[in-house]
């Protein structure tokens, strides 16, 4: 089946734009418009979507979650919301994000740098469910299934992603059925999903309807094939787990329609933005007017919460009309910082380059 193959991965050939293949994924998978980044919390229309497949149907009435583990047990949503109830505001950000600003462009999902938002996730958490299910010393792994079906380079499989078992017992897990106040809406997985604060979005996994703990490394597509760091498509790779730090600004003044260059009046401004990093808390933002040549300080607002992006701000006086091109980076206090020169992957994961703001000052 022709079809079949020509789903295997590709990088575009230099020069080539962006193909109709990959608009259609664009438009079913918006970013989070980046003047949304004034929002502490995304209001829900507004925060990123990423479905690899449809946007499955599921029947709440019908719904069952199934658990094994040394046990196993079904539960419905009555079930899983007379469990103890949490709730926190944790980021979300694809693996792909930036990826349409690599050369070569690997073809998958064009994201530029609005792959991200920030929701109210409530829910129950993960762990006492694990521990009623049981486990041992041999257990290693713990498998989320969806029940969204497809096929992706050539591979048929229900969207299904492992998390080490220790990961998966950490305190911040959850199983989530309300985002920002309201019952899941059915593009962010209702009735349930996973919410793994700090990592990656393919983590995320939504239309949850199996957990599982195994005893052997997951060997599943979403592990052991996509979500890896390689330069040829037949490296095993490193896998991406955890979010790298990086900081995005409220593009300032008004935008061109067409080129989205900002319009500003000479004079005071106070530039905007929030920065986030799964790995350690944001130590440092950084501001450059002149293309990253040269940086200054903003000033960081108290973080509301560990998992959450947090808020930054800095004047910003240009006196003469020109063209300034604003860029922002973060770094986090484990060392982690936003590169100069981006190392290129083959999947286009974890593309953290500096995010770049043409102004024009009248
Ligand atoms: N079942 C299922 N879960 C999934 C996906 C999917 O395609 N199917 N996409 C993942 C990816 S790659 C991301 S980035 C996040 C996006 O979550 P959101 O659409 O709620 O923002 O969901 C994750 N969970
Ligand atoms: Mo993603």
């Amino acid at each position: 089946m022709n079809q079949l193959t020509s789903s295997a991965s590709r990088v575009a050939a230099t020069g080539e734009g962006i193909g109709l293949d990959e608009l259609l994924l664009a438009g079913r998978n918006h970013a989070m418009p980046l003047e949304a980044l004034r929002y502490d919390v995304t209001p829900a229309g507004l925060h990123y979507l990423l479905t690899h497949y449809d946007i499955p149907f599921v029947d709440e009435a019908t719904f069952r979650l199934h658990v094994e583990g040394r046990r196993s047990f079904d539960l419905d949503m009555d079930d899983v919301r007379s469990r103890p109830r949490v709730s926190r505001p944790v980021t979300f950000e694809c693996a792909g994000n930036g990826r349409a600003r690599f050369q070569p462009r690997p073809v998958s999902q064009p994201w530029l740098d609005g792959a991200v938002g920030t929701a109210e996730w409530a829910g129950t958490p993960l762990a006492p469910l694990l521990r009623e299910v049981g486990f041992d010393e041999s257990s290693v792994d713990v498998v989320f299934t969806g029940c969204d079906h497809g096929m992706e380079y050539g591979s048929e499989q229900d969207y299904a992603r492992a998390l080490p078992l220790a990961d998966a017992l950490g305190d911040d897990v959850l199983l989530a059925y309300e985002m920002n106040g309201q019952p899941l809406l059915p593009q962010h997985g209702a009735p349930l999903r996973v919410v793994v604060p700090g990592w990656y979005g393919m983590t995320q996994v939504k239309w949850l309807r199996d957990i599982r703990i195994v005893d052997t490394t997951f060997a599943g597509f979403y592990n052991a094939t996509a979500y890896r760091l390689k330069q040829h498509v037949d490296d095993v790779g490193e896998p991406v787990t955890r979010i790298a730090p990086r900081a995005l600004m409220v593009p300032p003044g008004f935008p061109d329609f067409m080129t989205r260059t900002r319009v500003v009046d000479r004079g005071d401004h106070v530039l905007t933005g929030k920065a986030w990093s799964g790995w350690a808390p944001v130590r440092r933002v950084q501001l450059s007017a002149d293309g990253g040549a040269t940086w200054w300080d903003a000033e960081l607002d108290p973080p509301a919460s560990r998992w959450a992006w947090q808020g930054w701000r800095s004047p910003w006086t240009p006196e003469s009309p020109g063209t300034y091109a604003l860029c922002v980076r973060a770094d986090d206090e484990a060392g982690n910082q936003q590169p100069t020169d981006q190392s290129w992957n083959r999947q286009g994961l974890s593309n953290t380059s500096v995010q770049r703001v043409e102004v024009v000052v009248r």
